[in-house]
């Protein structure tokens, strides 16, 4: 009896063993891990979607783009991320001249606007537009106001003495939204007097934040006065009732083309593939609106939230995204504002 017990005992560890690792590989089949470059809320509604459509299960960090870029190439060797979804452009074309992202061609890409066909083919099918958005500032009515501050229109009245401690704009290095303003200015004036600009900002600044939206939120609260942001981030305020008001610089300005893209070496490559074509279809790209991200989707049938900007109405310069994207300018340029700009006293 004993040993008819010991035996069975025996056999049933053993069954449950190879049954545990038979579920393995069909468990890591319903992964994803995705690193999201948007708003939280917007990221949260992607993942949980695709979680509800798929049964796939989504482990979600939310980052800015400098910050994403940094830990693809960190963890290169031994790869986390499947999917990185959102989050300007520029560092995404980095990480795909650094060959630290997959090539991929959806069966979705004949749907999408030119624009994000062209930032796939400027990152060797590495990477895709998913939206876009113009860069601008937004300011707080009430303190410019009460301050009795003149109304800013154009990226030379960020200058003016009077708003010493004013403004408030992400540090380049871990915001996407911060490089965009960088190369912006650099294409707007010419790298020296963009320079010269970016030194003077430097004076009216009263912080470098991390994420490139939080200036937006930091006006809409009154804690400074303008927020250089994406215009779409300062319109979320706008609509929610905030004394804001977004502002499309007067002498033009750049833009970005958020993007998607698959990180090499995926452990759920086919779950990324799987979450790359669904990103793309208008059903998933409508879920931007009620999630308050207001920019324009990369989907031609994709409805563009009535909040968004409207890209045809701002001065937009021909942001070179591939110069701007490249390894050697990204990193070159950030380099030179840490040396010249980040640290220089006020
Ligand atoms: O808030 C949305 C958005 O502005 O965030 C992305 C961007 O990378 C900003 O985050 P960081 O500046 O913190 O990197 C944009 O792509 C997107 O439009």
């Amino acid at each position: 009896m004993g040993r008819l017990s010991d035996f069975r005992s025996g056999f049933l560890a053993l069954a449950g063993a190879a049954l545990a690792s038979l579920a393995t590989p069909a468990t890591a089949q319903q992964n994803l891990v995705m690193y999201c470059g948007v708003q939280e809320e917007w990221c949260r509604a992607m993942s949980q979607a695709f979680e509800r459509e798929t049964g796939v299960k989504v482990a979600m960090t939310r980052k800015s783009a400098g910050e994403v870029y940094a830990q693809v190439k960190a963890e290169a060797s031994n790869p986390r991320g499947d999917i990185w979804w959102g989050g300007t452009g520029d560092p995404h074309l980095q990480a795909a001249e650094e060959g630290l992202l997959e090539e991929y061609t959806s069966p979705m890409n004949k749907d999408l606007h030119d624009w994000a066909i062209k930032q796939w083919n400027a990152g060797k099918r590495r990477t895709i537009g998913i939206y876009s958005g113009a860069l601008g500032f937004g300011y707080n009515t009430k303190l410019i106001a009460e301050k009795k501050l003149p109304e800013p229109k154009c990226w030379a009245d960020l200058l003016n003495p009077k708003l010493k401690d004013e403004v408030q704009v992400a540090d380049p290095n871990s915001s996407g939204t911060a490089y965009n303003l960088l190369a912006t200015v650099v294409q707007l004036m010419g790298e020296q007097k963009g320079f010269d600009y970016l030194k003077a900002l430097h004076k009216n600044v009263n912080q470098y934040t991390k994420s490139g939206a939080a200036p937006a939120k930091a006006a809409s609260l009154g804690e400074t006065s303008i927020g250089i942001v994406f215009i779409h981030d300062a319109v979320v305020f706008a609509v929610e009732g905030a004394p804001i008001k977004a502002v499309a610089p007067c002498e033009g300005t750049g833009y970005e083309i958020g993007s998607m893209s698959i990180i090499k070496g995926a452990r759920n490559l086919e779950n990324a593939k799987k979450f790359y074509d669904w990103a793309l279809t208008p059903a998933a790209q409508a879920l931007a609106g009620p999630a308050k991200s207001y920019q324009v989707p990369s989907n031609k049938n994709s409805a563009v939230p009535a909040q968004a900007p409207k890209m045809s109405e701002i001065k937009l310069i021909d942001y070179d995204f591939v110069k701007y994207g490249s390894s050697d300018e990204r990193r070159r340029l950030l380099a030179k504002w840490d040396a010249e700009v980040k640290n220089l006293p006020k």
